[in-house]
């Protein structure tokens, strides 16, 4: 039985570029990612998913601008937990990203992401983000490392995925 883990993930879009953070700590440490992690209690996917940002980089971003844009899923070989990772983007948001303990944020221009220094999955999934479609991935890891076998899925709208996935 696995044990499901929900989390967010955000990527801020201005122009050609996307905001990524150096993770400083944690999991997914020395890589560029997204801005994002697990629920509070109380609290909603999408108000995480502001909260996070704000913590992560200090930028400010209403929920009802952040779209979700894709469901992601990883599982590890011999491991019981099922990562739920919730995508959201936005290209409304206030603020200067600022550096903190936890991220160093970066814009790079949408044809330089730095795949080397990210997870291998990134590479795979992004340029569906990056073309705007939406999608449900599904990647099965060894360790942390090695992507054993993945899918994507394109979806017609997020909203009938969750009403499909209840
Ligand atoms: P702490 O340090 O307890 O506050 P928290 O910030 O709540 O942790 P964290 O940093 O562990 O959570 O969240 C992990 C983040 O990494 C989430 O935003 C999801 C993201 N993530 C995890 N696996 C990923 C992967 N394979 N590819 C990817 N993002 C991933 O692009």
């Amino acid at each position: 039985m696995l044990v499901k883990k929900v989390f967010t993930l955000v990527f801020l879009r201005k122009d050609s570029e996307i905001l990524l953070g150096f993770k400083k700590r944690g999991f997914g440490v020395n890589k560029w990612n997204g801005f994002g992690g697990k629920l509070e209690p109380n609290e909603s996917i999408v108000e995480a998913a502001a909260r996070e940002l704000k913590e992560e980089c200090c930028v400010d971003v209403r929920t009802g601008d952040l779209k979700n844009i894709a469901h992601l899923e990883f599982t590890f070989e011999g491991e019981p937990t099922l990562m739920d990772v919730r995508v959201f983007s936005s290209d409304i948001f206030q603020g200067i990203p600022q550096e903190t303990d936890e991220m160093r944020p970066k814009w790079f221009h949408c044809d330089q992401v730095p795949f080397d220094d990210m997870w291998p999955d990134d590479r795979i999934w992004f340029p569906y983000m990056l073309k705007g479609i939406l999608f449900y991935g599904k990647f099965h890891y060894k360790g942390l490392d090695t992507i054993l076998n993945y899918n994507i899925e394109e979806l017609e709208s997020m909203e009938l995925f969750y009403d499909r996935h209840k």
